[in-house]
């Protein structure tokens, strides 16, 4: 074993060294490739639009960020698992209830690979959805209102990574689990991690109308690792593909443990036969906990249900439920392309790719050329399956997509390039190197049907020397390559938030026709709002005060607030009555332990104070709103508690 250790050192060693001579030879060979015309193809002149919108997973910031290319330039990012100060998102009263799960209000996750939902197994920029790794979740993104909508726990799930993949028309976004655990949880001993262990696949139901997700079933695999998936389509419809590695089942040290087979596999779920199961009744239902927390529109409030079951099906009891197609060395990116015949797996410490064909599969499943079985999964023979290989391709292949013209194109993090090769030659086009250790790859529309191949988006795990140094912590990195020729060309490199896992693009005319300007006031139906300045107030209910707030351009209503007293437990309920496209204003008083709320016309929102000391204390509004936005203003008079100060509230002396 100290002798494979030493071998996986050395490989990884020399892998550095790679990268490192990556560095030094990068900065030439890129401003060579930046010809005359590079800054004219990515330069959108002052007020006009990207030709396509990029959502970029914020990994360990557990938020979306929306770019536009080719420009690279930042337009907003989306919270999503993780508290943002700069929207009160987790700190409003309304919104709090989309972080709880079953282990309370989480504030953080680990966002990775964002889907844009399909129609026919084209983009319909309807929503997007993404995955949260730590506390498994699954959310939910409007492409009106760039809101998070939803947010599902996943039950028997941890690291949920194999996250979150849509079918060709959205039936289901699929969330596998990476770590196998006992289920249901138990206090067990690691040791009995071999047979004992599970690793839930979830399919969550989409409903066509108003997108809610709902847990539908899951398939409790063997105590594999799951990393990564994607749907079949087209003809391999029907069909999700997951990868594993660890198919050794070891439970400690993985990186020399996990590495001992020559080939783990891509599990191929036939997620139609599990529907057909599920619909017949055949299958089991485990009592559990998960929370499901929704966003409605109309009260612009969330609110938080707690599951306590699901349904699910044992693979070993339902022959053609599940195959295990044997893949090189520890695959971690599970790819297919646009016709769906091609399943291509990524191993990681191999320097080919093994691509696999469905049409074969069908047949060695027709035709049982079985090798064994896994746990009652029969596992298919490798010859049979096997469509080609690309050979010495790189080092580290990590993630392929896909562009219209029959190319895949592949990243590999060891050896830091970009790979073009073709589909059914197998034969390598072109390499173009990344700065520094590429991770996913993005090209719009590249995990679907119908690419849009003239960019390929590369998100980079290290720069380096590529930006000006900020300390020990340097900005991670995407960059874009024209892949319009024959030869894949790089035109920019643009610093990005947190640590970029998978992106998702889609043509911005597709969705940004039918943004949301405003939300009318009339359709408010916050259980708080104050619809006009008549109906702002103050209420007392004991130590509870409830002051029900407007702001229009450049005044809150009402303004000056006398008889709150310390130890009051003060709700701003706060409506914007602007009806005005990009007029929002904001609000923020002394003292209050959450953060400021910004609040869209006709919105209404919520923060709480506890004021802690007797004074007279200002508010004010956050968002330069108007010339007049320094008048915004008012004051809350905190009196001793007990005091006979009476409540009232005025504006301008009404
Ligand atoms: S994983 S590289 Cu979630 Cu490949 Cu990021
Ligand atoms: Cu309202 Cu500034």
């Amino acid at each position: 074993m100290k002798k494979m250790l030493n071998n996986i050192s050395a490989l990884l060693l020399g892998a550095l060294a790679l990268t490192i001579v990556g560095c030094s030879g990068g900065n030439k060979s890129s401003s060579g490739a930046l010809g005359s015309n590079v800054a004219e193809r990515v330069y959108v002149a002052p007020g006009e639009h990207d030709e396509f919108y990029a959502f970029v997973s914020g990994g360990f910031s557990g938020q979306l960020a929306v770019y536009g290319l080719p420009s690279g330039r930042l337009f907003r990012v989306i919270p999503v698992f993780s508290v943002d100060p700069e929207k009160a998102y987790g700190f409003n009263e309304e919104t709090k209830p989309m972080l709880n799960t079953s282990y309370g209000f989480i504030p953080w996750d680990d966002a990775h690979h964002p889907d844009i939902s399909q129609t026919n197994g084209e983009l319909d920029g309807r929503w997007v959805f993404i995955n949260g790794n730590n506390t498994p979740r699954i959310a939910r993104i409007s492409l009106s209102t760039f809101e998070t909508e939803e947010i599902i726990e996943i039950p028997n799930s941890a690291g949920n990574h194999s996250s979150s993949f849509v079918t060709e028309n959205t039936e289901y976004v699929v969330a596998g689990t990476r770590f196998s655990v006992p289920v249901p949880q138990a206090d067990i001993s690691i040791d009995e991690y071999k047979g004992k262990f599970k690793g839930a696949m979830s399919f969550i139901k989409i409903d066509q109308q108003t997108g809610e997700m709902d847990l539908s079933f899951q398939i409790m695999m063997p105590g594999f690792n799951y990393d990564l998936a994607h749907p079949g389509r087209g003809k391999s419809h029907g069909w999700m593909f997951f990868t594993t590695y660890n198919t050794e089942e070891a439970n400690t040290l993985l990186e020399v443990n996990a590495s001992q087979n020559d080939k783990d596999f891509i599990a191929a779920v036939n997620w139609k036969k599990a529907e057909e199961l599920i619909a017949a009744g055949e299958f089991d239902v485990m009592p559990t906990e998960y929370a499901h927390n929704i966003y409605d529109e109309s009260t612009h409030t969330a609110t938080s249900t707690m599951k306590t079951e699901v349904r699910y099906l044992d693979p070993s009891k339902h022959p053609g439920l599940v195959y295990f197609l044997p893949t090189p060395k520890s695959p971690h990116g599970c790819d297919v392309d646009p016709s769906g015949e091609y399943i291509v797996g990524n191993g990681k410490l191999s320097a080919d790719l093994t691509i696999h064909s469905f049409t074969k599969m069908i047949d060695a499943i027709e035709n049982k050329k079985f090798d064994g079985e896994a746990y009652g999964i029969p596992i298919l023979k490798y010859d049979d399956i096997v469509a080609g290989v690309v050979k010495q391709a790189g080092l580290g292949p990590l993630h392929t997509e896909f562009d219209e013209k029959g190319n895949g194109y592949t990243t590999f993090f060891i050896s830091s390039e970009v790979v073009k090769w073709k589909l059914g030659t197998w034969e390598v086009i072109d390499r173009q190197p990344t700065f520094y250790s590429v991770g996913h790859l993005m090209i719009p529309g590249g995990n679907s049907r119908k690419p849009y191949g003239k960019y390929a988006l590369a998100m980079n795990k290290i720069t380096k020397d590529r930006y000006l140094p900020t300390g020990p912590e340097l900005t991670q990195s995407a960059q874009l390559y024209d892949i319009s020729g024959d030869k894949m060309e790089l035109l920019l490199d643009f610093p990005t938030i947190g640590e970029p896992h998978y992106a998702a693009g889609i043509p911005a005319d597709m969705i940004k026709g039918k943004q949301t300007k405003i939300y009318k006031l009339e359709d408010n139906n916050h259980k708080y709002v104050a619809k006009t300045e008549k109906d702002t107030k103050v209420i007392r209910n004991g130590n509870e005060v409830h002051i029900y707030m407007t702001m229009i351009r450049s005044h809150f209503a009402p303004d000056n607030i006398e008889g709150i007293q310390v130890g009051d437990k003060v709700y701003f309920h706060v409506t914007n009555l602007e009806q005005d496209y990009d007029v929002p204003h904001g609000i923020a008083i002394i003292g209050a332990n959450t953060s400021e709320l910004l609040i869209m016309p006709g919105q209404t929102e919520t923060f709480v104070w506890e004021p802690k000391k007797v004074g007279v204390w200002p508010f004010y509004c956050t968002d330069f709103c108007s010339a007049l936005h320094q008048e915004m203003q008012g004051y809350v008079r905190v009196s001793p508690k007990g005091s006979s100060t009476p409540l009232k509230w005025s504006l301008d002396g009404d």
